[in-house]
């Protein structure tokens, strides 16, 4: 009974570490005012599922914001949000989503950017504040004007 109990927690264990992948931000750090392309670097599907879309909220901080075109991508561009629908990006493809922005001269010293992967009828929500949280938000750090 006992001895169950343990494997089952020994199972368990690695489910709940963080994923280490993530969806990475390149580059990671940009000064108010700088005119970026930032990438939304994505390194697995959503739970083994493959990427169909990538919705990226756009946060104050950053300004003109310009979705760069990706072959087989159909892109989105709403006032507060620009989105890639298409693929599939198969799980354990590494890619990256990029679009253009710049930094406004009050922008935040950091700034978090939701994103919404979808695989098909599942999604993640990489909205979390904190680097160690479950599903964190990529959060570029503002550098001062040079
Ligand atoms: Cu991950």
């Amino acid at each position: 009974m006992m001895k169950t109990a343990i494997t089952v927690l020994l199972l368990a264990a690695p489910l709940s570490m963080p994923a280490m992948a993530h969806i990475h931000l390149n580059p990671e750090q940009a000064q108010r005012g700088e005119t970026v392309e930032l990438a939304f670097v994505v390194g697995h599907g959503c739970a083994g599922a493959p990427t169909t879309a990538l919705r990226v909220a756009l946060p104050v901080g950053l300004a003109d914001v310009v979705p760069v075109e990706k072959p087989g991508w159909q892109v989105s561009v709403l006032p507060d949000e620009i989105g890639w629908q298409g693929g599939p990006l198969a799980d354990g493809r590494k890619e990256g989503f990029s679009l253009r922005a710049t930094l406004t001269a009050d922008a935040p010293d950091t700034i978090a950017i939701p994103v919404i992967q979808i695989c098909g009828d599942i999604q993640t929500r990489w909205i979390e504040p904190g680097a160690n949280a479950d599903n964190p938000a990529p959060v570029l750090r503002v550098l001062p004007a040079r």
